[in-house]
């Protein structure tokens, strides 16, 4: 990345830079970048905040889709029994205890390929009003959807809409076939026409390229708008399914990660988010320095397990990091030099 004037460094990035430039961004010597990042970081948001999102499967398992990661796929036998569409009263107890732990959004997902309008869907957009109602901001993460639905949803009061990109273009057909990155990329379209914030981000640790995690990146920079929210996930190996043996990752390319895409989004919240439990609490303080500003909270991701509320609660503390609902600061943008995209 260029440097620009001391008064404004580092300079943020005015148009999306090409998967070459960000390839060499994430390779930059470690620390440079986390400075950089750092330092992006703090001119968006407040740098002690913490948003805290937790998460329910309402419908799990028995899913139709390859996605090579996935324990709630069907075609992989793994420790995941396929479960119906829970009921809105146990949906809402379990937001109940979640605003009680500290979290500010609750994430409802469902292990389906698409939705499908009908008795369930009219329950799920029962769930999203009755999660509203309980002063929580409401997520979804629901597979493919069309307009029409994307509509309904915003009107039950859904703020975000999580549907991920997963992986670089050059590796999604190494990892799902049933659905393709231009589906994925239609239904992002349709959840911002709708006015519902976007969340989206990937995994890693699925066996890419470095390449492949810059097009990644650069997928979901070019995003317009960019997204609000982007989940970085790192794969959590489930026995039975097609990825369960793949090499784990270096911890310095998750944080490598974070910090380009703190760097590349600069007003989005960055979610450290499946995949903490194999990290060290000194890691996940790199990468909250690189600009992770959000996490999931509660012992269970969706079917997975996600660190215990007390070594959370022990890290924030530790760190001095505050749950906020938001995360963001507001816009810190102090430059008036015009060569920040801000
Ligand atoms: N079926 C919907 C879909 O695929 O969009 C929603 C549920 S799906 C489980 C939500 C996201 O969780 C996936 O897109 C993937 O990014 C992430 N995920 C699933 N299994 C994972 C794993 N084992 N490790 C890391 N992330 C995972
Ligand atoms: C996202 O990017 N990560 C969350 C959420 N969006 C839905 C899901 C992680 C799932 C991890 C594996 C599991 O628990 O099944
Ligand atoms: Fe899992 Fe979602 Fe893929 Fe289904 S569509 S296999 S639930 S990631």
């Amino acid at each position: 990345m260029d440097r620009g004037a001391a008064a404004c460094e580092p300079p943020e990035y005015v148009a999306v830079p090409s998967i070459d430039a960000i390839e060499a961004l994430l390779a930059r010597p470690l620390l440079d970048l986390v400075y950089d990042a750092a330092t992006v970081h703090r001119r968006h948001h407040a740098p002690d905040a913490m948003q805290c999102s937790q998460l329910l499967s309402i419908k799990t398992g028995g899913c139709s889709e390859d996605c090579g990661y996935c324990s709630q796929s069907a075609r992989f036998k793994t420790p995941v029994e396929r479960e119906a569409l829970l009921d809105v009263e146990a949906v809402v107890a379990n937001a109940r205890q979640a605003r009680a732990n500290g979290a500010d959004r609750f994430c409802m997902g469902a292990a389906w390929r698409e939705v499908k309008d009908g008795p369930e869907f009219d329950r799920v957009l029962r769930m999203v009003q009755e999660v509203k109602a309980l002063g929580l901001e409401t997520c979804v993460t629901l597979g493919m959807m069309n307009g029409p639905q994307a509509r309904r949803l915003r009107a039950a009061g859904l703020d975000y809409y999580n549907h991920n990109l997963d992986t670089g273009a050059s590796h999604y057909d190494q990892v799902i076939t049933t659905h393709s990155l231009a589906d994925r990329f239609a239904t992002l379209e349709h959840v911002r026409a709708a006015g519902i914030h976007v969340c989206s981000g990937g995994i890693l640790g699925m066996g890419e390229t470095p390449r492949a995690r810059a097009e990644l990146l650069h997928q979901l920079a070019s995003l317009s708008p960019q997204p609000e929210s982007v989940p970085i996930n790192t794969l959590v190996p489930v026995a039975g399914t097609r990825l369960e043996g793949a090499t784990p990752l270096d911890w310095t390319v998750v944080v490598r990660m974070v910090a380009a895409a703190r760097i590349l989004i600069p007003r989005a919240v960055i979610r450290l988010s499946a995949g903490r439990t194999g990290m060290t609490e000194e890691g996940q303080a790199l990468c909250f320095l690189a600009g992770a500003n959000s996490l999931f909270i509660g012992d269970e991701l969706l079917t997975t397990q996600n660190p215990s509320p007390s070594s959370d609660a022990s890290l924030l503390g530790k760190l001095g990091l505050r749950a906020v609902a938001g995360a963001s600061g507001g816009d810190r943008e102090a430059c008036g030099s015009g060569r920040c995209a801000g």
